[in-house]
C-alpha cells in the first residue's frame, strides 16, 4: 500500500469508526516505515475533524464521538512504540507539567503532546484532564518543572489557561514558570493577550515551541 493509501484508511478508519481498520491501517503504515506523525496529522487527525463537524451539525451523537475516540486510541497503541522507537534524543531538554484544563475531559491531543515532548528528551509530568488551575500549579511546583502545559478543546474551557497565567501573577511566579498553551481553540492571539509564552497548533509544534522556551532560559 503506499503512502496516500494508508493515509486515506486511516481517515476512513475515524470516520466509518472501525477499530479493525484503524489497527490494520496503522499496522501497515509501521511495516512501510513511514513517519507515524504524518499518518496522525494526514489520516486519523483529519477523520476526527470530520466527526467533529458531523457532530456539530447532528449527523452523529455523543456515542459515536466516544467509539471515534477508541478508534484514534487502538490505532495509537500500534503507533507509540514506533514514535518511541524513531525518537532519538538522550540529553534531558527539561521539564514538563502538562494536562488538560478543568472542565474538560478530551486528553487525545494532549496524550500526543506529551509522547512527542518525551521522545524530545522532556521529563514529563502528564496530569490528565479535568485539572484545575490550583494543582497545575502545586504539580509544577512538586516537578520544578520548566514549563506548565495546557490543553483546551472547549471554548468554554479555554479560559482555564487564562486562569493559570492570573493565578501565577497573584502568586508571584510568573516569572518561575513559561507558560504553553494549545487545542483547538486556542491560537496565536489567544496565547498574546493572555500572555502565554508558547502556543503550537499541532504536537510536533508543541515540541519545537517547548524547545525555543528551554533555550531562552
Ligand atoms: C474525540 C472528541 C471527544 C471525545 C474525547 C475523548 C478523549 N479521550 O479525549 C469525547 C466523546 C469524550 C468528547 C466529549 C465532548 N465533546 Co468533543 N470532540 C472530540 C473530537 C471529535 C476530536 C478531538 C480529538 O481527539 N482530536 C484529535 C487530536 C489529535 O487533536 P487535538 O485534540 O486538536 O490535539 C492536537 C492539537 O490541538 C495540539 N494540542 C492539543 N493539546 C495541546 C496542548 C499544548 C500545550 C499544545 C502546544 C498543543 C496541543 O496537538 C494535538 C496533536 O497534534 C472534537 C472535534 C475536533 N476536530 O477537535 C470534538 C469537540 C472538541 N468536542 C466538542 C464538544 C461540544 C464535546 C462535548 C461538550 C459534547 C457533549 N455534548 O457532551 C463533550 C465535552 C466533555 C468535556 N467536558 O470535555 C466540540 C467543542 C466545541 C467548542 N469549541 O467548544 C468539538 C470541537 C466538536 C464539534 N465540532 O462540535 N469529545
Amino acid at each position: 500500500m503506499n503512502k496516500e493509501t494508508i493515509f486515506e484508511e486511516l481517515f476512513r478508519a475515524i470516520v466509518e469508526v472501525d477499530e479493525e481498520k484503524a489497527r490494520e491501517a496503522a499496522n501497515e503504515l509501521v511495516k512501510e516505515k513511514i513517519d507515524p506523525l504524518e499518518g496522525i496529522e494526514k489520516g486519523l487527525s483529519k477523520g476526527m475533524d470530520v466527526i467533529g463537524e458531523r457532530f456539530e451539525k447532528f449527523e452523529i451523537y455523543l456515542p459515536e464521538l466516544i467509539m471515534a475516540g477508541d478508534v484514534f486510541n487502538s490505532a495509537m497503541e500500534v503507533l507509540e512504540p514506533e514514535i518511541m522507537a524513531r525518537g532519538k534524543s538522550v540529553a534531558k531538554k527539561g521539564t514538563i507539567v502538562l494536562g488538560t484544563a478543568k472542565g474538560d475531559i478530551h486528553e487525545i491531543g494532549k496524550d500526543i503532546v506529551a509522547m512527542l515532548l518525551k521522545t524530545a528528551g522532556f521529563e514529563v509530568y502528564n496530569l490528565g484532564k479535568d485539572v484545575s488551575t490550583a494543582t497545575f500549579l502545586q504539580e509544577a511546583e512538586k516537578a520544578k518543572a520548566d514549563i506548565i502545559g495546557v490543553s483546551a478543546l472547549l471554548t468554554t474551557t479555554l479560559l482555564g489557561q487564562k486562569d493559570l497565567i492570573d493565578l501565577l501573577k497573584e502568586t508571584g511566579k510568573r516569572d518561575r514558570y513559561m507558560v504553553m498553551v494549545g487545542g483547538g481553540p486556542a491560537s496565536q492571539d489567544w496565547a498574546d493577550k493572555i500572555g502565554a509564552d508558547g502556543y503550537g497548533v499541532t504536537a510536533k509544534e508543541a515540541v519545537s515551541v517547548a524547545l525555543k522556551l528551554i533555550s531562552k532560559k
